[in-house]
């Protein structure tokens, strides 16, 4: 057997119950098998796909808090340190009763591959907790997160693991996890990133994933003869990576004509109203009903269907699988020609392959969102140099960031025989670097 197959199997026998992280597992391990077969007796001396697969730390923890009529609840926290390589653990942090060790090995393991994507010194790691913020009084709120960040605070710092947001985690959050890090350890450092601008936040920090997905979704269009400007766009979710997704598709020419949420979606035949919808999430944490209310025009639909919306160009933005086999064959039967993922793993493996044997353009989240991930580097670089960079600086370097990340995906692909195929394109120029490192520091 090959040794791919036998991580592969390895890694099935020691987590039966983890489906999302041998999704991704699986996902990488697959596109490898080209680099993996150039090296294989030295990968195999040095352990490196086992070391590869497994986590450099998992950090499991309980995080009890009072709600506002004195109840006391207990909720289970999580940071799993990945891989430190190339730096430190970089990843964010989840708020979502659907987060369990499975979804946060699956998260961190993917960050691995986009942070050396980045070509920042940023390591790979997620984290999170099982806590609903639904619902929850910003007293609620802020308990959770000083709670959170009591135990959390003796396993990260601005050299060892920066978290961020991630679902359920804002500039709220990250306000009150920041504030309570800096009491605990009396250290005012970047050891958060989407921190507020008046507290060392970045410029653009809260656009990056959005407007990040847009430039590799156009450097990907205009590789195959094609633009952005004058494309009907859908995208899924109404979150920090929707929102600002869909301006960045306006600013470019495009029509963003859906969103969604946890509960139903819209279908605004005249665009989606920004700045609307902003408001309504940002800073009214309502539900989509009230964007249906406050724009007649718009359709409201409860459950799921935003991939049944025609449209050139899809962008899924809420959560992992969210795009299924049945989604991709809408898709392409109403005129899709490109797929970005902005969020992580929005589409399942069979809907990715349906797609992509469809002729559809793909671009996987590792690539796709690493615009985040890519701000956060550099409000690191500028928490470091006790500097603030201006909007225009961050947002042309976001650009040249993703235009690189395009190209060295595009020059894998082809150096390995698979032209035109991104998601092997990001998992071997991902692997590359982190390979390469792994290799140099020794048996670690
Ligand atoms: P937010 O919490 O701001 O928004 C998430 C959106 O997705 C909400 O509209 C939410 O609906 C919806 N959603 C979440 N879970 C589900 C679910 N199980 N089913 C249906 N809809 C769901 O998160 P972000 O926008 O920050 O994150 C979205 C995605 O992008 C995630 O996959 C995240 O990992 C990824 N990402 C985020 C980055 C960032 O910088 N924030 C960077 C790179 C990737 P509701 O409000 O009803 O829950
Ligand atoms: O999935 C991701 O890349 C993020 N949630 C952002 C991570 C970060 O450290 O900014």
């Amino acid at each position: 057997m090959c040794y791919v197959d036998e991580i592969l199997q390895e890694l099935r026998r020691q987590n039966p119950a983890q489906p999302e992280f041998l999704q991704a597992a699986q996902e990488v391990l697959e596109s490898i098998r080209p680099v993996v077969a150039r090296n294989e007796a030295a990968y195999r001396r040095d352990a490196l796909l086992e070391r590869l697969t497994t986590p450099e730390r998992c950090i499991l923890f309980r995080v009890p808090w009072v709600d506002d009529r004195g109840q006391v609840h207990v909720n289970h926290g999580y940071r799993v340190q990945y891989n430190s390589a190339i730096g430190p653990y970089k990843g964010g942090l989840r708020f979502h009763p659907s987060v369990n060790l499975s979804v946060m090995k699956f998260l961190a393991f993917e960050q691995v591959f986009k942070n050396s994507l980045t070509g920042l010194p940023l390591g790979g790691g997620k984290g999170g907790a099982d806590f609903d913020p639904k619902g929850k009084s910003d007293r609620e709120i802020m308990a959770f997160c000083q709670s959170f960040m009591t135990e959390l605070a003796r396993h990260v710092g601005k050299n060892t693991d920066v978290p961020a947001g991630d679902i359920g985690v804002g500039a709220r959050e990250i306000g009150y996890l920041f504030g309570q890090y800096k009491r605990l350890r009396n250290s005012f450092e970047g050891v958060l990133t989407g921190k507020g601008l008046p507290f060392g936040g970045s410029k653009a920090r809260t656009q990056a994933t959005g407007y990040g997905l847009l430039y590799l979704t156009q450097e990907m269009l205009r590789r195959n003869g094609q633009e952005i400007a004058g494309k009907t766009v859908a995208v899924s979710g109404a979150g920090n990576v929707a929102i600002y997704a869909i301006e960045k598709a306006w600013q470019m020419g495009a029509k963003p004509v859906t969103c969604s949420d946890s509960t139903g979606w819209i279908y605004d035949s005249q665009g989606i109203d920004t700045e609307l919808l902003r408001q309504i999430k940002e800073d009214r944490r309502e539900r989509l009903t009230a964007y249906a209310a406050a724009r007649p025009g718009a359709q409201y639909r409860q459950g799921r269907g935003v991939w049944t919306v025609p449209c050139q160009v899809a962008l899924p933005c809420a959560t992992q699988n969210e795009l299924e086999l049945s989604d991709a064959q809408a898709l392409v039967a109403g005129g899709c020609i490109a797929v970005a993922e902005g969020a992580n793993m929005p589409t399942t493996l069979e809907a990715t392959r349906y797609l992509q044997q469809s002729g559809v353009l793909f671009c996987p989240g590792k690539a796709a969102n690493a615009g985040g991930v890519a701000a956060s580097g550099l409000e690191m670089s500028q928490n470091s140099q006790r500097l603030s960079w201006s909007f225009e600086k961050v947002d042309t370097k976001l650009q040249s960031i993703m235009a690189d990340i395009f190209r060295s995906i595009e020059e894998a692909a082809r150096e390995y025989g698979m032209e035109g195929d991104y998601v092997a394109g990001a998992n071997i120029a991902g692997f590359l670097k982190v390979a390469e490192a792994m290799t140099a520091q020794g048996i670690v």
